[in-house]
């Protein structure tokens, strides 16, 4: 054990309990819909946000003093020792990391990628004696200045070159460590100005980054999903992968729709204009649903504040979609969630992602019993039950012509129906 966790206990579903560090709703074993609470949830702690963030924001420095701050493998492996603390004191199933969150940057590439393999064994380590596995690697490709100016999309080869490599070396990380998928979120994948932006140059190169991905996930044999993170105006002006959208139809135009899916982020959908929740049911229509961020922005700030969930009404509407797309296969709810800079202490950390799974496990209970009462599936079926005649679904195979002379020859003449929008809102209510 180390000494920052020390009089912190593993917590339990308690839900009777005034204990603050305790379970209220998130009961792992609780069967919802026929499935254990933690298959349906599959949390993770986001190792960035949690272990390598100093609690910075554009006005000040760092806030937070850990003893695991500072530049050595050394410092990284003790790190590593808190992190899994973490992880077994919360009982989460998984967690999700960039090469640069768990070990310093080499002088060179061939130290970082030392550095990396270091790690990562010492992860592997530890996963023996811990449940937590993998549910995601990934490489930062936004914070270092060389990618200042995008990373497969930069003007350079050479920055090209590099970012290639340090993928590669993070899916190695992400396959020797059994990790479920392997996220892209696209950093500085967009462009501040068109004065100095080919941008169809830039969609080229960014297409081909992707295929070569998916070609290396194949020749090492790596089963997992290969996912995208949809983002839009930040930190680029320009983000080129603005949400699940725009990223079907770049992934249409590579011809990778059937390789690659999406993780939806609460927060960027909410940036994009989108709720949450729309995001997931397009995702899931069409057939890139992959896994979620579970960060919420602040709705007055305008910007990716990442907090934790806390508004389980919100979250409901999410975890419907997930459950009406049949759940994660092998995506999670990633907390990509950060501490406010004011909140230093160890319990803080612990009461962040327990709030988070208690929002969560709520959702998820909400979500279910809305399925299980049926009575919005079948007011939605019923919406639709003209498409269920065989004229109508024919029609669907004609032509503007033939339709046209059977409305005149019928005399069709449609009647408005109510849309029952409030109506519908008050059977969520009676769940959530
Ligand atoms: C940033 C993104 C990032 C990805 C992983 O806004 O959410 O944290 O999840 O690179
Ligand atoms: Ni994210
Ligand atoms: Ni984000």
């Amino acid at each position: 054990m180390t000494d920052f966790f020390k009089d912190i206990a593993p917590l339990s579903y308690d839900p009777n309990s005034d204990a603050e560090l305790a379970f209220h709703h998130y009961n792992p074993d609780e069967v919802v819909m026929g499935k254990r609470m933690e298959d349906h949830l599959r949390f993770a702690v986001a190792y960035w946000h949690s272990f390598a963030w100093p609690g910075t924001d554009p006005f000040g420095g760092q806030t937070f003093q850990r003893p695991w701050f500072g530049d050595g493998m050394d410092h990284a492996r003790l790190k590593a020792d808190v992190a899994f603390e973490m992880f077994d004191l919360l009982g989460v199933p998984f967690f999700c990391f960039h090469d640069a969150d768990v070990c310093p940057e080499g002088a060179t590439f061939a130290e970082s990628r030392r550095n990396l393999e270091e790690i990562t064994d010492y992860f592997a380590t530890k996963m023996e004696t811990s449940k937590t596995r993998l549910l995601w690697g990934t490489a930062n490709l936004f914070s270092h200045r060389r990618y200042m100016a995008g990373a497969a999309t930069n003007p350079d080869p050479d920055v090209f070159a590099y970012a290639a490599a340090t993928v590669k070396s993070c899916i190695d990380a992400t396959h020797k460590l059994g990790g479920q998928n392997y996220v892209l979120w696209g950093g500085r994948e967009g462009y501040e100005t068109l004065l100095n932006t080919d941008l169809g140059q830039e969609a080229e190169h960014a297409g081909r980054f992707l295929q070569m991905v998916v070609d290396y996930k194949h020749k090492i044999g790596f089963q997992g999903t290969i996912l995208i993170e949809p983002k839009p105006q930040e930190p680029s002006k320009h983000q080129y992968d603005y949400d699940v959208a725009t990223v079907y139809g770049f992934l249409k135009r590579f011809g990778l729709e059937g390789e690659v899916k999406v993780n939806i982020e609460q927060g960027h959908a909410i940036l994009a204009g989108h709720s949450f929740e729309h995001e997931i049911a397009l995702a899931a229509s069409l057939g890139i649903f992959g896994s979620i961020d579970m960060n919420r922005n602040d709705y007055q700030s305008g910007w990716d504040t990442d907090q934790f969930p806390n508004n389980h009404v919100e979250k409901a509407l999410a975890f419907y979609e997930i459950l009406k797309a049949g759940g994660y296969k092998t995506g999670g709810t990633n907390f990509d969630a950060k501490l406010r800079r004011q909140s230093l202490d160890p319990e803080d950390l612990i009461a962040a992602h327990a709030g988070g799974m208690d929002t969560c496990a709520r959702a998820l209970k909400a979500a279910a019993a809305i399925l299980e009462d049926g009575t919005l599936e079948r007011l939605r079926d019923e919406r639709y039950s003209g498409w269920q005649s065989g004229e109508a679904k024919a029609m669907l195979q004609s032509d503007l012509s033939a339709i046209a002379q059977r409305v005149e020859a019928d005399g069709t003449s449609p009647q408005p129906r109510s849309g029952r929008q409030e109506r519908l809102e008050n059977i969520v209510n009676r769940f959530v």
